[in-house]
């Protein structure tokens, strides 16, 4: 993928630094790592420091002195994520903040003058987004409402030319709904599209069954990303889906509860018989906490000191950087299936 802060290998898995930071890994750690392509969150961003701020600077990448891409949601996700704090009509949605209970007003043309400020390389539509398990009408609202709201944020667009805008489907795990939403959008021709709505406690075989009518349909020659979706086993299989990019807080949010990732698995550094352990997360892995320090050491930092959920974090994003070249690489090679039956054999099989 090429973006205007240079190539992007897919299938990527896009690190989240909602409110312009990582949480304990700083960016010149994610650069070091290998990555390329940064999530940002425009609900977030626009609260603090605000996108007149950030335009002030040059926008994001200069206000954080980053050199690759960087990908911004619209502020959709908080409907969800912050439902109790938010109201949705036609018009847009208000939020009132959880810090100051401050009101923010987050229209169409709201969410895309923010991101142009910000200035990402790819910029997601505002879409009306609801709980996954929402049925009948009110989905169905949300998902019309998503493609009238897509027409608004093309107009309001004033960067197309270094900004790529990405639609968003929607409709629930409703297959009559999804179609709809495929339709509208892909005759609106965007530069890549995301599949939203998903990852939010539907079964698992709806979830597939959504992910594989979604890539389907999507043109084959445009990047497809699947919000929100960031386990190692369905990064693998929705990659072999033809999903191209994916993001979530899983990796940093679970290193913080002491969660590492291994070829075998997740590897809970809590456990008391790690203080027995005397080897690293993963043998072989270059990253600071593996070649530095053993899994007892990591458990006994976890319990005293910040540091732990730093080394824990770094571990988990190289985990998935990696993960996501190897990935690349077995496609490239025309290895993919033997790479696919070779890593899922190791995560389900511990003795390896
Ligand atoms: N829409 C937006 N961001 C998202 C999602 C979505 O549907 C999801 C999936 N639940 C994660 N992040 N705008
Ligand atoms: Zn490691």
């Amino acid at each position: 993928m090429r973006l205007p802060h240079g190539e992007v290998k897919t299938p990527v898995y896009m690190p989240v630094g909602t409110k312009g930071a990582m949480k304990g890994v700083t960016y010149q750690e994610m650069d070091d790592l290998g990555c390329k392509l940064l999530l940002a969150n425009t609900y977030h961003l626009a609260y603090k420091p605000g996108g007149d701020l950030l335009e002030k600077v040059g926008g994001l990448h200069n206000f954080v002195n980053w050199k690759n891409n960087i990908l911004t949601d619209s502020g959709g996700f908080q409907m969800v994520s912050m439902s109790q704090l938010s109201e949705v009509t036609e018009e847009g949605v208000t939020f009132e903040s959880p810090y100051d209970r401050s009101k923010m007003h987050l229209r169409p043309e709201d969410s895309i003058h923010t991101q142009n400020q910000i200035g990402a390389d790819i910029i997601m539509a505002l879409d009306d987004v609801v709980k996954t398990a929402t049925a009948g009408l009110r989905m169905q609202e949300a998902s019309e409402r998503t493609t009238r709201w897509l027409d608004r944020d093309i107009a309001a667009h004033k960067r197309k030319h270094d900004q790529n805008l990405f639609p968003i489907v929607q409709g629930g795990v409703d297959s009559k709904l999804r179609e709809q939403s495929l339709n509208d959008l892909i005759q609106r021709e965007a530069n890549g599209y995301a599949i939203g709505g998903l990852a939010g406690g539907e079964d698992k075989a709806d979830f597939w069954k959504t992910v594989v009518q979604c890539t389907t349909k999507l043109p084959k020659n445009k990047p497809r990303y699947l919000m929100g979706v960031g386990y190692p086993v369905d990064i693998v299989v929705c990659s072999c889906l033809g999903v191209d990019m994916f993001d979530c807080v899983f990796s940093t949010r679970t290193a913080r509860f002491g969660t590492a990732f291994t070829e075998h698995g997740f590897l809970k550094l809590k456990n008391n018989e790690i203080a027995n352990v005397f080897e690293p997360i993963q043998k072989g892995c270059q990253c600071q906490a593996c070649k530095n320090y053993t899994q007892s050491y990591l458990h006994y930092l976890i319990a005293k000191e910040e540091v732990a959920c730093h080394l824990i974090s770094i571990h988990n994003l190289n985990y998935l950087i990696q993960l996501m070249l190897n990935l690349h690489q077995s496609i490239i090679d025309g290895k993919l299936t033997g790479f696919v039956n070779g890593f899922l054999k190791n995560w389900y099989q511990r003795e390896g």
